[in-house]
């Protein structure tokens, strides 16, 4: 959090950033706007006005509906597992201090009790209630692609909306071609992915990583 302070000049507290032509940008949203109008490349925004507007929505969506409850989700779980989770804050740490042996569960302490403070996880109250945005945002995805080519959220190109809807799915499917953070997630968030494995959103998230990333 320090250095996005540190990097975007006090606007943001979250990565990612990006620094593009001397300026540092924040937030993912904005981030894609400044790509889109700065950079020559394959578009993420649909030309047409209606489709643009209806990618941006969804955008949205998944940012605001399935992005902070499937972050809390998986946080919770990990934060119940002490061996996972010293894993994964080992994994965190930098170079030099991740081969000291006594790092483990030191960092598993802090990374506990940095989540905890951040996004409040430990309540079963607020998990259950996480769960059932993460199924309720899948609902949604499948419906959206429903109404298309099956392929993409908005017309026939791959889209803003798509990779945000893949990107925040990320935790629950864990594709191979994702970032490896994760070694293996605890028993209770696999009974929750297991029977979504053959749900049309679930595999759609799977292709999509495996055709763009
Ligand atoms: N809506 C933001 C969310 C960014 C976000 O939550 N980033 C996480 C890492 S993926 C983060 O930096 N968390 C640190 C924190 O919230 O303290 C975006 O799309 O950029």
């Amino acid at each position: 959090m320090a250095i996005a302070l540190w990097r975007t000049r006090g606007a943001q507290k979250t990565f990612p950033v990006l620094e593009l032509n001397g300026r540092a940008i924040g937030d993912s949203t904005a981030i894609i706007a400044a790509l889109e109008r700065d950079l020559d490349g394959p578009a993420l925004y649909p030309r047409d006005p209606a489709q643009l507007a209806r990618a941006l929505e969804l955008e949205d969506f998944f940012d605001e509906e399935l992005g902070p409850h499937i972050r809390l989700l998986a946080w919770h779980e990990l934060r119940r597992d002490p061996r996972v989770m010293e894993k994964l804050a080992v994994r965190m740490l930098p170079g030099p201090l991740r081969d000291r042996e006594s790092a483990g569960p030191a960092a598993r302490l802090l990374a506990s009790t940095f989540v905890q403070a951040r996004y409040r996880v430990a309540g079963e109250d607020e998990a259950a209630r996480a769960r059932e945005k993460v199924l309720a945002a899948l609902d949604r995805l499948e419906a959206e692609l429903e109404r298309g080519d099956g392929a993409h959220l908005v017309g026939e190109e791959f889209s803003v909306a798509d990779l945000t809807a893949a990107a925040l799915f990320y935790p629950l499917v864990n594709p191979p071609e994702g970032p490896s953070l994760i070694p293996e997630m605890p028993a209770p968030f696999e009974a929750f992915r297991a029977p979504l494995r053959d749900r049309p959103g679930y595999r759609w998230v799977e292709r999509t990583f495996a055709e763009h990333r």
